[in-house]
């Protein structure tokens, strides 16, 4: 692929960019001028939308921000599932100057009245779909709230031309939040740089994607992991995003990998693991695919082995981060180790240090650290984790690595209690706390728990106020009492799926509950 004009890398794989710039231009307005205006840049069951199309649309959809009186660097919240409106919502506010945010779509009314409150937003743009949970958020605040049924109304109303609103490499562009085991989410600031630096260095020169692919992913668009392979690469190489809104089951993947022929698939460990075990009892037709990719969390090497064995088809496992946005050690078609996350993406560099932030001899284990240009530049409000997290132009990434003596980095766990699910943060203290609103239950511990396909779920240690009798008290009909006020209070995958009932949890001497002791 040539490079957009004006944008070039480095023989070390660094980004140069022009000095005033947007970055709507590369990704949206260039494939018209360049020959792929009747081409399909989204295709869903219902629509196809070509590359045209979503150049006006996109113009509208930054017209219709400007007219509800956003400002160059006002922040929207859009809680959107996958549709081609995402792509009109996040670009035509990145083309006005209007900072997107697209919040994970599976949490609660209290999650997103904290994102409205701490990033200031000027509007809530939401699916119809995330009303109970979006709608008791916004009446907490004077903030404007439209769904995006409305939305596309005023876009039908708007102007189709639009000036991109200039910016530097550097200036802020989109936030994602991240959630963290103490405290609120932290909304990491992506700059226009960095959706560039993704898109070139890990989707074309590690995947190696081309115009001719069609790229699906059943991790959602909210994701940077969906947001990068299903929409940031497609829409750089111009090649074909295809998205589709419901809720990921193996039923619905594999009936859209059927339909589309996607070339290029993602998911989370946790969602392989389920089509191994559908395709068990009926065999499934993925001869498009050439290549798979996971993250989120670590691909089992046996998930690997089964499914090259059931598809014929490799699945490149590699560690990304929303701080990182994407990729930054990954496994590539040419070479991988099944187990391993791979090694260092072209451009990014990779240290594992040891307490002294000293670099720790090969083999051993340590702090992962990282060096990216598609870094967040800070989090917004959080000059604390800000300073803890990044130091130096160093990404503290809170894994425990080790590397090979054939270069390929291990996975061996986190430096901090938070558990990823299903590929999602969650974090053990807000379980806890939601396990201590029963009024049966006197303290909980939540730890990481592996399942029969080797991935970590989230496991209650419980004691009862009335910890006497057998199983100190517990019972089936009381676990699954459990259960369900997880299941409604928080984001439904957080639950934990055991509970176990013990007389005393392990503590330090100030009372600090010693989770370490309770993985097993
Ligand atoms: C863990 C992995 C082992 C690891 C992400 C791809 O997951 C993404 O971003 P998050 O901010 O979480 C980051 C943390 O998740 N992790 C992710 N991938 C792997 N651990 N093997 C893996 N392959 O703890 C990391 O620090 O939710 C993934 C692309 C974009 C992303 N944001």
């Amino acid at each position: 692929m040539t490079l957009p004009s004006g944008i070039s890398f480095g023989p070390d794989h660094k980004v140069s960019l022009p000095p005033s710039f947007n970055v709507a231009v590369p990704f949206i307005d260039r494939h018209v001028g360049e020959g792929r205006g009747a081409k399909a840049a989204i295709r869903t069951a219902s629509e196809t939308v070509t590359y045209a199309e979503l150049a006006e649309r996109v113009n509208r959809a930054g017209n219709a921000l400007l007219g509800l009186r956003l400002k160059p660097g006002d922040r929207m919240l859009m809680m959107m599932k996958d549709c081609p409106a995402f792509f009109y919502l996040f670009w035509g506010a990145i083309k006005a100057g209007i900072v997107p945010v697209p919040p994970n779509t599976l949490l609660r009314s209290p999650d997103y009245a904290y994102m409205i409150e701490d990033s200031a937003c000027r509007l809530v743009v939401y699916s119809s779909e995330y009303a109970g949970e979006v709608g008791p958020a916004v009446k907490q605040s004077p903030v404007q709230a439209l769904t995006v049924d409305t939305f596309l109304a005023a876009m039908a109303k708007a102007s189709d031309e639009l000036e991109p609103r200039l910016a530097a490499p550097g200036d802020d562009c989109f936030w994602l939040y991240s959630s963290g085991s103490t405290g609120r989410p932290k909304g990491a600031v992506h700059a226009q740089r960095d959706m560039v630096v993704t898109s070139e260095l890990y989707g074309v020169r590690v995947l190696g994607m081309t115009e001719n692919d069609i790229s699906y992913s059943a991790a959602k668009l909210f994701f940077a992991f969906g947001m990068g392979n299903c929409m940031t690469f497609p829409l750089w190489t111009g090649s074909t995003a295809v998205l589709d809104e419901r809720r990921p089951t193996p039923d619905t993947i594999f009936e859209t990998i059927e339909k589309f022929r996607p070339t290029i698939y993602s998911a989370v460990p946790t969602l392989y693991a389920a089509q191994l075990v559908a395709l068990e009892g009926k065999p499934r037709d993925l001869s498009s695919v050439r290549l798979c990719i996971s993250a989120g969390e670590a691909l089992p090497a046996e998930i690997f082995r089964r499914w090259k064995e059931k598809t014929g088809t490799v699945i490149l496992d590699g560690i990304g981060s929303t701080e990182a946005l994407h990729i930054f050690i990954g496994n590539r078609l040419d070479d991988y180790r099944p187990g391993a996350s791979g090694k260092p993406v072209p451009g990014y560099e990779a240290r594992i240090l040891d307490e002294k932030r000293k670099p720790v001899a090969q083999g051993e284990s340590g702090a992962l650290w990282l060096k990216a240009e598609s870094a967040a530049k800070y989090y917004w409000n959080k000059p604390e984790k800000t300073a803890e997290t990044m130091v130096e132009g160093w990404l503290n990434t809170g894994d425990t690595y080790r590397q090979d003596a054939d270069g390929y980095y291990f996975y061996e766990g986190r430096s901090d209690d938070m558990l990823k699910v299903g590929g999602i943060w969650c974090s053990p203290v807000e379980i806890e706390n939601c396990l201590i609103g029963h009024p049966a239950v006197l303290e909980a511990a939540v730890v990481g728990h592996a399942d029969e396909a080797e991935l970590i779920k989230p496991k209650a240690i419980v004691v009862l106020k009335e910890a006497r009798g057998t199983n100190n008290g517990g019972s089936a009909a009381l676990t699954e009492e459990l259960m369900a006020l997880c299941k409604k209070t928080l984001a439904p995958y957080k639950y934990p799926r055991w509970v176990e009932y013990v007389p005393e949890l392990p503590k330090t001497a100030t009372g600090k509950i010693l989770r370490f002791k309770l993985r097993a």
